[in-house]
């Protein structure tokens, strides 16, 4: 056995109810999961790990050692690793585009009067957002404006022309548009970026890794376009989130209910299968359950809790876990980050997978397919599997770990202005930069992505958000990092207590203060803003503080997280971070270490062209000091510019 299988096993998690499983599984049962099949995966290859493997053409795969520096064709390691890095933030910008895709041809079925289950829920979301495109919304009907919303979402997606895409242009500050221009990396629009990087990429074309670069950040800002086109336009068809309180892991499970778990990331369906659920109580009943429960897993699990607080199962790692509680009897899924492994889970107990997209199925599996003209048709369908199920659970025994947490959770740009406004009514962002300015809150910091298998499994995050809120830092969070915090008690207010610093907790009591009337729950440590996609929301909080402090995002006191990156979606989000001006922290180290001079680029150079970097460090400690280190460069150079331009009676300065 190798040194590092002897190193590595099983327990690779800090959740409790996880762990709980994975112990009792051991003891008594043969259920293989990701957790074993990772210690049997070791050890991993590190041509692939370092990204100097290449398998593009068929003379392949090549890969790059102190013998051979170079590949068949003559590419070096760092055109090598450039190419596979851009390919995997095409690949990222593909899943983001496929979902924001689908919510439009949902809106696009709707204004043509053909999905009669759906309904604009937020009007006055989608004013703000026609606004924003620079749309004349005064004297037109909810469907006119909608329809025309929609066609710039599909200018955005697929037009040729050079003139900026809507969402690019109308959602960052003027500062970072002349970068982009100015280094040509302007996405004509989503498809043909895509497009492009695959032509790029393709064996024999572009061999310089710097131009490969490029073209890989353009392709994180059509990512970003995607995202921001997704969040808007399920806001409109779905509400925009306030605060919610519910609960979190696997004690939300009922035994005596049907629990329907929802997995995957994109709310078409989910959101229909929460509502008729609700509508179906006597079915369940009929066959002896209380009713059915809908519970959430990933980021379809974010956006169900988002928007109707549907409690929180697990995130990413965890998700075939509660199938082995013997009490969940279905798990519907939809598209990106489900592990194909859940259907041989599902084998040894009554739990029923069903998939609902036409390209994302898992063999053996029940498949319901999705229509948005028959959406609630389709939904009775999927909760009728699962009562078929409960009926052929009872009798056989469940194991739940009794572990749950109060959330709160809902915080939409818009929620968190609500908020702000109750302080500060003309002004509402000036909230956090003025407590920033005093230095009662150090700045503030996303949480975002994956959990990974390389590391411990919400280990790293759960430790980032305990150490940042000590240091005063405001906390936003979304993807599965979002679930760490929901499963592991860091979401609610009982947590401001235990782990913020007087400063963090001063400012939460401001806030809690004003809003007392409003709030049923005081807030949380934690500011959930949503699923993956919703980090447009979080970016939209970058673009508040740089329009408030007037200078562009690089020096605002923002920094990322993705203490547990995990897909190649990870990998565009974190690039289009750097591309947009912050400094963004990862925990495990990407694929590009095997080329001295990409690796360069991301943790430097980029620094010099965008503003924003990369941080790989996995060592808890050092993790948080990075963090806290980048904040507090950028707050002080903020202030020397803001007492300079005070004293001289001058603008602040831009140079900087
Ligand atoms: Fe090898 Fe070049 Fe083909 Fe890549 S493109 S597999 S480096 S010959
Ligand atoms: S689900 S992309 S594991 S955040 Fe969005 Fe979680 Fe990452 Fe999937």
């Amino acid at each position: 056995m190798s040194e590092e299988k002897k190193k590595i096993d099983n327990r690779r998690t800090i959740d409790p109810a996880a762990l709980a499983v994975i112990d009792r599984n051991d003891r008594d049962g043969q259920v293989e999961t990701a957790y074993d099949r990772y210690v049997k995966m070791q050890p991993q290859c590190n041509f692939g790990r370092t990204g100097v493997c290449c398998r593009i053409c068929l003379q392949g795969p090549c890969r790059i050692t102190k013998k051979s520096s170079k590949g068949v064709c003559g590419a070096h390691g760092y055109t090598i690793v450039a190419r596979n890095l851009i390919r995997a933030i095409a690949g990222g910008c593909g899943a983001h585009a496929d979902h924001s895709r689908h919510m439009f041809y949902a809106i696009h079925e709707l204004v043509e009067g053909k999905a009669p289950d759906y309904a604009i829920e937020d009007p006055e979301k989608l004013r703000r957002v026609a606004e924003r495109l620079g749309l004349t919304v005064e004297g037109k009907e909810d469907m006119e404006l909608l329809k025309e919303v929609v066609a710039l979402a599909e200018a955005d997606f697929s037009k040729m022309s050079d003139e900026p895409c809507k969402w690019l242009e109308t959602t960052v500050v003027p500062g970072r548009m002349e970068v982009f221009n100015k280094c040509n990396i302007q996405p004509r629009s989503v498809h043909t970026t895509i497009a492009e990087v695959m032509g790029q990429t393709h064996m024999g074309v572009d061999a310089d890794p710097v131009n490969l670069i490029f073209q890989g950040l353009k392709t994180s800002l059509a990512d970003y376009i995607s995202m921001h086109i997704a969040t808007d336009l399920s806001d409109i068809l779905f509400g925009t989130p306030k605060p919610v309180t519910t609960e979190a892991n696997f004690g939300v499970i009922d035994p005596e209910m049907v629990n329907i778990a929802l997995h995957g990331h994109n709310p078409l369906l989910s959101e229909m299968i929460v509502r008729v659920a609700r509508d179906m109580k006597a079915e369940a009943e009929a066959v002896g359950a209380k009713g059915v429960k809908c519970l959430g897993v990933c980021c379809t699990g974010n956006e169900v809790l988002m928007r109707q607080g549907v409690p929180m199962l697990t995130n990413f790692l965890s998700q075939e876990l509660p199938i082995m509680t013997g009490a969940i009897d279905a798990m519907v899924v939809d598209v990106q980050c489900i592990m194909p492994g859940i259907k041989a889970v599902s084998e040894c107990y009554h739990t029923r997978i069903i998939t609902t997209m036409s390209h994302s199925k898992i063999p053996g599996s029940y498949h319901v397919e999705f229509t948005e003209s028959r959406a609630v048709e389709k939904a009775r369908e999927v909760i009728n599997l699962a009562i078929e199920a409960f009926k052929e659970r009872q009798g056989k025994g469940v194991d739940i770990p009794d572990v749950k947490v109060k959330v709160t959770a809902g915080f939409s740009m818009e929620a968190m202005e609500d908020l702000f406004k109750a302080v500060n009514p003309d002004e509402p962002i000036k909230v956090v930069t003025d407590a920033v300015d005093s230095g009662q809150l150090r700045g503030v910091v996303l949480l975002a992505g994956c959990n990974n298998l390389r590391v411990l499994h919400d280990a790293s995050g759960a430790h980032i958000i305990k150490e940042l809120a000590k240091h005063n830092v405001l906390l936003l969070a979304t993807g599965c990092a979002a679930g760490t915090a929901a499963k592991l008690g860091l979401m609610n207010d009982e947590a401001v207590e235990k782990y913020a610093g007087e400063g963090l907790k001063a400012f939460y009591k401001t806030l809690n203060d004003a809003n007392q009337e409003k709030l049923k729950e005081k807030l949380p440590l934690v500011f959930h803003m949503g699923s993956c996609v919703d980090n447009s929301r979080a970016h939209d909080f970058t673009t508040a503080l740089a329009r408030q402090w007037d200078v562009d995002v690089p020096k605002v006191p923002f920094v990322a997280s993705a203490p547990e990156a995990m897909s190649e979606k990870a990998i565009s989000i974190g690039s289009g971070c750097v591309t947009l001006g912050i400094p963004t922290h990862v925990g495990v180290v990407p694929e590009v270490t095997g080329s001295a001079l990409v690796n360069g680029i991301a943790l430097q150079i980029a620094e010099d062209v965008f503003g924003g970097y990369f941080i790989w460090e996995e060592d808890l400690e050092k993790s948080v000091e990075k963090i806290l280190g980048a904040l507090d460069e950028r707050t002080w150079k903020l202030k020397i510019h803001q007492q300079t331009a005070e004293k001289f009676e001058t603008a602040l300065s831009a140079g900087w």
